[in-house]
């Protein structure tokens, strides 16, 4: 039986070695399975050492070929980054179970998480808890309509550590501070390193980050691990740096 806790170590582990990861998320609604052996090949050549798979809203019944897919073409650890439990695949290493933080809406707090327990239970996947704090970024994000909860105050930054100490208390294992997918603004740095700082476990950043430049500036603030979906979807050769730096 695989060690259950094996990705999550290794996230532990790279954290305190200050190894900076980095997780390219597929939204399966905007993937042609034709294309995934290429995208699969600029992952392998990119310096991204995790997949995430997932969306607010996926519509297309295409997760477990998409993962199955994938797995023959990546070794990388491959991700849930589900929008309600309907986006469970056992095909996938693990799933972040997120709960959140930042909305008040109780089917996001704890409805969803009880109703994915039987899925759940049909899987070997690793489950992760995961804090997810939605930050406002300059428009509405699909997270924020989905989940019909606000975003948090993108100049609050005492609150949103408040949040996160709080998910640590709670018992999550990571933080992930998310200001949308193609979010106009990222996650302010201040943000990233006030929270980074106040927390013991690893601090996922995403949305609206779109260069190498910021994503270099998430991790010197603080942020473990970097969520690059909007940029890579609309020019996979985006990795390839030259003319974003
Ligand atoms: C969204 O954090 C992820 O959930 C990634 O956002 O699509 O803006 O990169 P982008």
């Amino acid at each position: 039986m695989k060690n259950k806790q094996m990705l999550y170590n290794a996230i532990l582990s790279a954290k305190n070695k200050n190894q900076k990861l980095l997780a390219v998320l597929l939204d399966p609604d905007k993937i042609v399975l034709d294309e995934v052996a290429v995208l699969a090949d600029k992952i392998n050549s990119s310096p991204a050492t995790h997949i995430f798979v997932g969306g607010s809203i996926v519509e297309a019944d295409i997760i477990d070929e998409l993962i199955v897919l994938l797995k023959q073409k990546t070794s990388l650890p491959i991700l849930l980054f589900p929008g309600n439990p309907s986006q469970i695949s056992s095909k996938a290493d693990a799933i972040l179970f997120l709960t959140l933080l930042s909305g008040r809406n109780p089917d996001y707090l704890i409805e969803h998480q009880v109703n994915a327990v039987p899925i759940l239970k049909r899987t070997n996947l690793e489950v992760i808890s995961t804090g997810y704090i939605l930050i406002e970024s300059g428009t509405q994000t699909a997270v924020e309509r989905v989940s019909k909860t606000d975003p948090m105050d993108r100049e609050n930054s005492d609150y949103v550590v408040q949040t996160a100490q709080a998910g640590e208390y709670i018992g999550n294992k990571l933080i992930y501070l998310e200001a949308g997918s193609g979010a106009k603004n990222a996650v302010p740095l201040e943000m990233i390193r006030k929270v980074s700082k106040s927390i013991q476990v690893p601090v996922i950043v995403g949305g609206g980050i779109r260069s190498k430049k910021a994503i270099d500036d998430a991790y010197d603030s603080g942020a473990d691990l970097v969520v690059i979906g909007t940029a890579f979807e609309n020019d996979p050769n985006f990795f390839n740096f030259s003319t974003h730096a």
